[in-house]
């Protein structure tokens, strides 16, 4: 398993902290995303091969957030 952390920006709210979780763990071979709201950044682990953090990263962009 590998530990990533993505900064994302545009999240505001426990609401928005959920659908980038959601986001995020629906992306397959990612089995967790931790957000945090006050540090802006998305630890995520995941299967390398199955996942990737580009993947992650479009599915944080679909979701209506910025990675950066
Ligand atoms: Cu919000």
């Amino acid at each position: 398993m590998t530990q990533e952390t993505i900064k994302v920006e545009g999240m505001s709210c426990m609401h928005c902290q959920l659908r980038v979780k959601k986001a995020v763990e629906a992306v397959e071979g990612v089995q967790k995303a931790d957000v945090n709201l006050q540090t802006k950044q998305v630890t995520i682990d995941y299967e390398e091969g199955k996942a990737n953090t580009e993947k992650v990263k479009d599915a944080i962009r679909e979701a209506g957030y910025e990675p950066v």
